[in-house]
């Protein structure tokens, strides 16, 4: 994304917060893995989506007053010695150029220019007042490691209690739900990019393959393009390991009449695709298969018919149920629509973007520029099929469009990629 981007999703935040109020939001922290290594650092997406920066340990501090808004952003000083070990830190100028925030100062300055700012006009050279304070305190466990805004707030609770808190969070699932025709631009070519990894996929299926080789087919697809590799964890499993809705172990072989199912998206520019796909290792789809494949397909297909602005989102799940249900007893798989727990076990609509599953404010109704999946999953365990049929939607002015329809996504145009192999 260019700078124009973060600087006007910052524009559009503050236009949002109440005068006389700050805002500080954390990059984050590296997570220690063992000893002394960690786990890749891997920024706060909202951080990203308002500065465009990636670098540990850097902050970005707003201060509205009346109208006017002041920006600083905060970030680890040129280290020869650290830098020698972990790589280079951007340079103030580079920081300016990507975020287009022209008061770059050191981490280690915040804390004292927070004070002096929050201490309140009274012992401040500064003459607002401030009285708010948002924060970004998402997290969805209480158990969950602190972040450095949960740190943050129990310092400013303790030394600031006169500051209330308001949620940064919420303004931003409210701009990150309308997507920007530059983060349109950057999904198109994340879906490109998943095309030729489920497609390498496919050209190497064969009886007799581990979980691990398909996903190095995958991958290896996806390093042709860059650095940015996938957006997600990949699902990728054979046979009954399909069970097992988030599987990450890779261990498993696709015996002959095995269905692979697959549930990846490569990343680009921070954009996130989501791609799910289940086919026969040796490329011909059983009766059986055919039968429960086809209740998905028909399914999608008509929710791309009917998606539009004005649609309420809560009818999309309810829809992609009731309909597919209905195909499955008109297909004599099973004989009420009210048994469609038994084979159908998780929603079929989230939001994607930056995040795989986006932190968005949940609409009650659809408009342009929103994104979503499409996704129908049926698990068949008596006859030991499962799979699901998943696709990203744009919703367009009229309608909608299927971002990821030319990923074989029906019998036959997947059976083509297939080396038929017994
Ligand atoms: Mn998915």
């Amino acid at each position: 994304m260019d700078r124009p981007f973060f600087i006007g999703n910052r524009k559009r935040f503050y236009e949002k917060m109440k005068p006389h109020s700050l805002l500080v939001l954390f990059s984050g922290e590296e997570v220690r893995k063992t000893n002394d290594e960690n786990y890749p650092f891997f920024a706060e997406r909202n951080f990203v989506y308002m500065t465009g920066i990636e670098q540990k340990e850097s902050i970005l501090f707003a201060l509205k007053g009346d109208h006017d808004v002041r920006e600083i952003l905060y970030m680890l000083p040129p280290d020869p010695m650290k830098e020698r070990w972990t790589g280079r830190r951007l340079k103030p100028s580079e920081a300016e150029a990507v975020s287009g925030i022209t008061d770059i100062r050191v981490s280690g300055q915040f804390s004292e220019d927070f004070h002096a700012v929050a201490a309140g006009g009274h012992y401040s050279v500064i003459p607002e007042n401030y009285e708010s304070l948002y924060l970004d305190l998402f997290r969805v466990e209480l158990s969950e490691r602190e972040r450095p805004s949960h740190g943050f707030l129990r310092q400013v609770q303790a030394n600031y209690p006169y500051l209330n808190i308001e949620s940064a969070t919420t303004i931003l699932r409210q701009l990150r739900l309308i997507k920007q025709p530059c983060e349109i631009e950057a999904h198109r070519k994340a879906e490109q990019i998943t095309r030729e990894g489920i497609l390498a996929m496919m050209h190497a299926s064969r009886p007799g393959m581990y979980e691990y080789q398909y996903k190095a087919e995958f991958d290896y697809a996806l390093a042709q393009h860059g650095p940015e590799g996938p957006g997600f964890p990949s699902i990728i499993s054979a046979g009954r390991n399909n069970f097992c809705i988030h599987y990450y172990s890779y261990t498993g072989k696709a015996e002959d009449g095995d269905i692979v199912l697959n549930d990846v998206g490569a990343q680009w520019d921070g954009h996130t695709a989501d791609v799910s796909r289940g086919w026969p290792c040796n490329g011909r789809y059983s009766e059986r298969q055919k039968l429960l494949f086809d209740c998905m397909l028909q399914t999608s297909n008509h929710m791309f018919d009917i998606v539009k602005p004005g649609m309420r989102m809560n009818d999309v799940d309810r829809t992609i149920r009731s309909y597919n249900a209905q195909l499955m007893v008109d297909a004599g798989i099973m004989k009420d629509v009210s048994e469609i727990g038994t084979y159908m076990w998780h929603g079929g609509a989230h939001h994607i973007g930056y995040d795989v599953h986006d932190l968005v404010e949940r609409p009650e109704l659809i408009a342009p520029n929103m994104m979503f999946c499409i996704d129908i999953g049926i698990y068949h365990e008596e006859w030991g099929i499962g799979f699901r049929l998943e696709d990203n939607l744009l919703v367009t002015e009229n309608g909608c469009e299927n971002m990821s329809a030319s990923i074989p996504r029906t019998t036959e145009e997947i059976e083509d990629e297939i080396p038929h192999r017994h």
